[in-house]
């Protein structure tokens, strides 16, 4: 089993710890004990077509059908497809280098080798078999056909191309993720798989309040979440620490709110046009941005920056400490309105995707009574734009508003008031703290973290079912399952990886795959075959105890941790 040595490797990592005021010791122990991981990961077993995380809902091998990828090799795509297909293309091309040309299916030559329908376009050429095969994927499913002169993948949507050629990545060797040519026979196992996700809704949080990301570490996050076929990043804009958008009518909240962070760094904020090139690049991916205004709590940077919105207009220090609960916007004044109004409608006008969250949480300085009034009025300025409200449970006593989805963080699966909201139209994103918190700790040992909600190591992140998780909530109102990486003591984005491998495509799998396939002891062999792709994608991970990582020791060539440039393509 792999041990997080004391000291960093003798190459040494890469500087990680960026911005001052970060913890070297943190970051040097995280990455070194992934590189650890990589150097004692065995060459991997050659693939099966059922060694997919997150799990398909079918899969039907056929070991006399195996396909090669060869130079040769082209990507013929309809044209609804054409962007799935050179997003396929750019992730095959650096590890086989080979050139793999995207192809129109309506005028390439016969030589079929990938071809991506989607079915409206399919219908359009009836003589596409793809038309037909598509029907019941519904949004996001695809079919994935592996024989012995290609291989196929279906859908109905761009979406479902999308998934299905995530799918297709992983049924080629682990080596498929060098960002560097290797010599491999590129081998994809055959038969066909048919799947659909089990939620609409599968995400991850990134906190970028606490401590701040810029935009590369961002998308590199995204990049991570479609890797694993989940199609949400919520994004904690605000909270005490740090405010991280800016907002054009009230420029101060960036300008100064965003010039602070945990531990005293010097912070920043996403310029629309940064804002708006994450949300770019995560549709790209199939992947909708949510963003998060935490209100009424959680806002001492608005008022750092806007004492007229403090109670009784006191400018109060900036804050760079990790309590919560003491701050809240005055929600007797008027002006708090127009501010909401204002923010709101400026965020969900950069927001294509049809969410908005409004925190609610911790707010502990405020009276029950005013609580619910403010979130009601909060709520309908929500609305107001067009955007569907997303917030923490505490939400739960305000009324409903249309489509009204709350995100569950409890420890315990007894929750009555969440479960009477539910009953009043509610729906549920699951995020039970002591299950899918990232910033928990994996062990005690683990250098970064907190415990407040128990050790989370894999299997306790895996062996759960969002479907029943709460009393007297009934699976049709669960919309989905999202894991938060608050980011108090997270300073880098090798401390975010670490945080989120190996846990995060344990949710994936929570969020997509049918209960029916849930097994812990197969997913964690699927899983342990994962280790060698992220080593060679430079990912940083925890060489957790639960999961059986290839061995023996150093039979594979250490690979760099250091890259950690997102695809800007
Ligand atoms: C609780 S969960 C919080 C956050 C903290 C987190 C630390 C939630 C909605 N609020 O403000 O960052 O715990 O684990």
């Amino acid at each position: 089993m792999p041990t997080i040595p004391t000291t960093p490797a003798e190459s040494g990592p890469e500087p990680l710890d960026r911005l001052p005021g970060r913890q070297p010791a943190a970051a040097e122990l995280a990455h070194t004990a992934a590189r650890t991981a990589g150097d004692l990961l065995a060459p991997p077993a050659p693939v099966r077509l059922d060694d997919v995380v997150p799990a398909p809902e079918r899969v039907l091998p056929d070991p006399t059908a195996d396909f090669t990828l060869s130079a040769d090799a082209a990507i013929r795509v309809s044209p609804a497809g054409r962007d799935v297909a050179e997003q396929l293309a750019e992730w095959l091309r650096p590890a086989t280098g080979f050139p793999l040309p995207v192809a129109d299916a309506l005028v390439a030559d016969g030589r079929l080798v990938l071809t991506l329908s989607a079915a409206a376009t399919a219908t359009a050429n009836p003589g596409d078999a793809a038309a037909g095969v598509a029907d019941g994927l519904g949004d996001e499913g695809y079919r994935l056909d592996v024989t012995g002169s290609g291989v196929r993948i279906t859908a109905a949507t761009p979406a479902g191309l999308f998934h299905g050629a995530q799918t297709l990545r992983q049924l080629l060797p682990a080596a498929v993720d060098s960002t560097t040519p290797v010599t491999e026979r590129w081998a994809v196992p055959g038969g066909s798989i048919v799947d659909r996700p089990r939620f609409p809704y599968r995400g991850a949080m990134l906190d970028v309040a606490r401590h701040f990301f810029p935009v590369e570490d961002v998308l590199r996050v995204v990049d991570h979440l479609a890797r694993y076929k989940l199609n949400h990043l919520h994004l904690h804009l605000t909270d005490d620490q740090g405010w991280r958008i800016a907002v054009d009518s009230w420029p101060r909240l960036a300008e100064v709110g965003g010039t602070t962070e945990v531990g005293g760094g010097p912070g920043g904020f996403y310029t629309q046009a940064d804002y708006r090139r994450i949300v770019a690049y995560a549709a790209r991916r199939h992947v909708t941005v949510v963003p998060e205004i935490d209100l009424p709590g959680h806002t001492n940077a608005a008022l750092v920056a806007y004492p007229e919105l403090a109670p009784g207009k006191v400018p109060p220090p900036p804050y760079t400490g990790t309590e919560v609960g003491f701050s809240y916007v005055d929600p007797a004044d008027e002006r708090t309105y127009t501010f909401v109004a204002d923010v709101v409608g400026e965020v969900a006008a950069l927001t294509p995707g049809p969410w908005l969250h409004l925190g609610g949480d911790e707010a502990f300085k405020v009276p029950a009574d005013t609580y619910r009034a403010f979130v009601e009025r909060a709520q309908t300025l929500v609305a107001a734009t067009g955007k569907t409200v997303v917030g923490w449970h505490q939400l739960a006593p305000a009324g409903h508003v249309d489509g009204r989805v709350l995100q569950w963080w409890g420890t315990n699966g007894d929750d009555p008031e969440t479960a009477e909201a539910v009953r009043r139209g509610a729906r549920l994103i699951l995020s039970p703290g002591n299950r899918v918190y990232l910033d928990m700790k994996y062990a005690a040992d683990t250098p970064i973290g907190h415990d407040w909600a128990g050790l989370i190591d894999v299997r306790r992140a895996y062996d759960w079912d969002p479907g029943t998780h709460l009393t007297g909530v009934p699976a049709e109102a669960v919309l989905g399952v999202e894991a938060p990486l608050w980011t108090e003591s997270v300073t880098t984005l090798a401390e975010v990886e670490f945080m989120l491998f190996p846990r995060l495509p344990a949710v994936a799998e929570l969020g997509w795959s049918p209960r029916s396939t849930h097994d812990w002891a197969g997913f964690r062999e699927r899983l342990a075959a994962h280790g060698p792709r992220w080593t060679a994608a430079g990912i940083t991970f925890h060489p957790s105890p639960d999961v059986p990582w290839p061995t023996p020791a150093a039979a594979v060539p250490t690979q760099p941790t250091g890259d950690t440039t997102a695809d800007t393509h």
